[in-house]
């Protein structure tokens, strides 16, 4: 059933096969929804083919994390047609993960992937997980542009269903924030917050259940260092917020998987979809070192 494309592998590492690897890395150039900026579909290879620059050893925590095993899967050919048929592809592929206990990194590809990821992990955990999902958007719509598999519906199936924990976002509509209202389940740390208070990793960590399945939409990062997204917003995170934030979970926390969607790469220039590849090493990295 599944189709395969010949795609480079993470950091030009020799692929390791999938049962050997710890860390699998999916990309899915999935694109139908897009809005306002196109090329998301570009985004997976272009971070595959930066990640041949990376420096291997990590300088921060002292190790190699590619020694843990890397597998980069092939990149899946998606059915088009129906909207749900694609998220149902991407559904089995997580859960074979899932099954496989490894620990995958999805790459988007657009945040629509995210619905048929997090269905996989529902199903399985049920509300015994959180999500943690780093945007500059709540994606908690209904519907948009008449489907609801969309990327601004992304995170809908876990805003009605499990604990929900948001942080970055400083952009939303009315319908979202009277959906939201009154949700227990949904937590919010505001960007505008989050630059004015110094323990704000504390509280995020304190919100969390110990089990966590983190999304992140690339726009959650300021558009000075991150422009090549699909929605970009003014005043995000910057590096280190990010890193010191996904250091403190990986420590804290068990994370069973990940998602880094809505790279839309610029031509010609390669810094943006080089940090992916810096964000993905470095994820891998504390995952070697806390996780394993
Ligand atoms: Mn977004």
């Amino acid at each position: 059933m599944e189709q395969i494309k010949s795609t480079p592998s993470f950091a030009g590492l020799p692929n390791c096969s999938f049962e050997e690897a710890k860390v699998v890395i999916v990309p899915i150039s999935y694109e139908v929804t897009t809005s306002y900026r196109k090329g998301t579909k570009e985004g997976p290879i272009a971070v595959l083919n930066s990640s041949y620059n990376l420096e291997l050893y990590d300088e921060e925590l002292d190790t190699t994390p590619a020694e843990i095993g890397i597998y980069t899967y092939p990149e899946p050919i998606l059915p088009i047609g129906d909207l749900k048929l694609p998220l149902k592809y991407i559904k089995e592929i997580a859960n074979k993960i899932i099954e496989s206990k490894k620990f995958p990194i999805f790459l988007g590809g657009e945040h629509t992937i995210t619905i048929g990821i997090l269905s996989a992990y529902i199903e399985k955990f049920y509300s015994n997980i959180s999500v943690l999902h780093l945007d500059a958007h709540c994606d908690l719509r209904k519907e948009y542009e008449g489907t609801s598999y969309h990327h601004a519906c992304a995170l809908r199936i876990a805003g009605e269903k499990i604990p929900l924990v948001q942080v970055g976002i400083r952009s939303l509509s009315k319908e979202e924030k009277e959906f939201i209202k009154g949700r227990e389940n949904i937590k919010i740390f505001w960007n505008w917050v989050i630059k004015e208070k110094n323990n704000w990793i504390d509280d995020v960590i304190l919100s969390l259940k110990d089990e966590v399945y983190i999304t992140l939409d690339l726009d959650v990062l300021d558009p000075s260092i991150m422009p090549s997204v699909g929605t970009p917003e003014p005043g995000g995170l910057d590096w280190w917020d990010i890193l010191k934030l996904l250091k403190r979970v990986f420590g804290k926390k068990k994370v069973l998987g990940m998602d880094i969607v809505e790279l839309s790469p610029i031509p010609g220039l390669v810094f943006p979809d080089y940090l992916v590849s810096r964000l993905i090493y470095k994820i891998i990295g504390y995952y070697k070192v806390f996780q394993t």
